[in-house]
């Protein structure tokens, strides 16, 4: 046996103790209770206290969406949590939401910025050793904000489509709140007239009730989308299972780049979400937000001269199905319960 009497350097901020346990590697980090110990001495015996270096302590083993907003929701998978989790976003306590001993989701904090989650036991001031508290995987804060449904049902963008891909998500079952689609890019040049871009929207599995759509480009790259110019579709009623064509003209004087292009549809209620209610920006009740990206290559040397910023920005057409199907206004959007978050030791 070796006695333990100095935690070292790698751990100056916990308590010191004296304990006695099995010889084991210099360096080797290890748990007893809330606190966490190197051992000093000793060559032996490390597999025997494996299994002392998690106990009660949590651990993260991963978490998903690797990018998302301030006020964005991130799951964590990992060990032991509990009321006293405590979730760090590059060193940014976050308020969580326990689902279960191994399964957390935290929101995003305001002053968060790209790095490592952290979890730890909220009541400890130890600086952890060489156990998994960290995330391997760097999370990105997303610099654009959050937009998103509050509730994944009722309505949702099933269908988007370009010359360059077609995301299709029709008869999955899948009823997203926001979708984060910036790995697919639609590419356009400064001055086109007339770029197309075919969206559908679904119930997912309810009835067609009456929705709101609305289109963002940020042209100026500003990570917003409040610039003049920047909010190009108003579609007060939309309907379900319809295929709409939006034809976009691009700014004569964009620069180029990638730009971000946000997609909100809403679905009608009695609970505030209307046309008036949603911006770019924000929470509303049903429906949901898509993020993609577009690629601006330079205008050509000699363009023609019928400028495309004496167009309108963009419209939004029916491009198959009926125009004005029977669609519903709901009158029910209340009281569906939502995940609580809390930071530990908060009521
Ligand atoms: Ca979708
Ligand atoms: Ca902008």
């Amino acid at each position: 046996m070796a006695t333990i009497t100095d935690p070292g350097p790698r751990c100056s901020a916990m308590a010191h103790d004296t304990l006695s346990l099995p010889a084991t590697t210099n360096g080797t980090c290890f748990a007893l209770g809330n606190y966490y110990l190197i051992a000093k001495t000793g060559t032996s015996q490390l597999s025997s206290l494996q299994s002392l270096q998690a106990a009660g302590h949590p651990t993260i083993t991963g978490f998903s969406p690797l990018t998302a907003p301030v006020g964005g929701l991130v799951t964590l998978t990992g060990t032991n949590f509990d009321s006293q989790t405590a979730v760090y976003f590059n060193g940014v306590a976050a308020a969580r939401s326990i689902v279960n001993a191994t399964t957390l989701v935290a929101q995003v904090p305001s002053g968060a910025t790209t790095g490592k989650i952290r979890v730890s036991r909220a009541s400890s001031t130890t600086t952890f050793c060489n156990l998994p508290q960290t995330s391997g995987v760097t999370f990105t804060v997303d610099p654009y904000c959050l937009s998103t449904a509050s509730y994944n049902s009722y309505g949702a963008i099933d269908y988007v489509a370009s010359s360059e891909f077609t995301n299709n998500t029709i008869g999955l079952g899948t009823c997203p709140n926001y979708t984060n689609n910036t790995p697919y890019v639609v590419f356009a040049t400064a001055g086109q007239v007339g770029k197309q871009i075919d969206i559908q929207f679904g119930s997912c599995g309810q009835p067609n009730y009456q929705k709101l759509f609305k289109m963002y480009v940020d042209w100026n790259g500003d990570d917003d989308f409040t610039d003049p110019g920047e909010f190009l579709i108003d579609a007060p009623s939309v309907s379900s299972d319809v295929l709409y064509t939006i034809t976009l003209n691009i700014p004569t004087t964009v620069l180029p780049g990638t730009k971000r292009m946000r997609f909100i549809v809403a679905v009608h209620d009695d609970a505030g979400t209307n046309p008036a209610s949603v911006f770019s920006c924000g929470a509303y009740n049903f429906g949901e937000t898509e993020d993609y990206l577009l690629n601006i290559a330079p205008a050509p040397a000699f363009a023609p001269t019928d400028s495309a910023s004496e167009q309108p920005h963009a419209e939004l057409t029916v491009s198959r199905g009926e125009e004005s199907p029977s669609v519903r206004f709901r009158t029910d959007a209340t009281s569906i319960p939502a995940l609580r978050f809390t930071l530990p030791g908060q009521p």
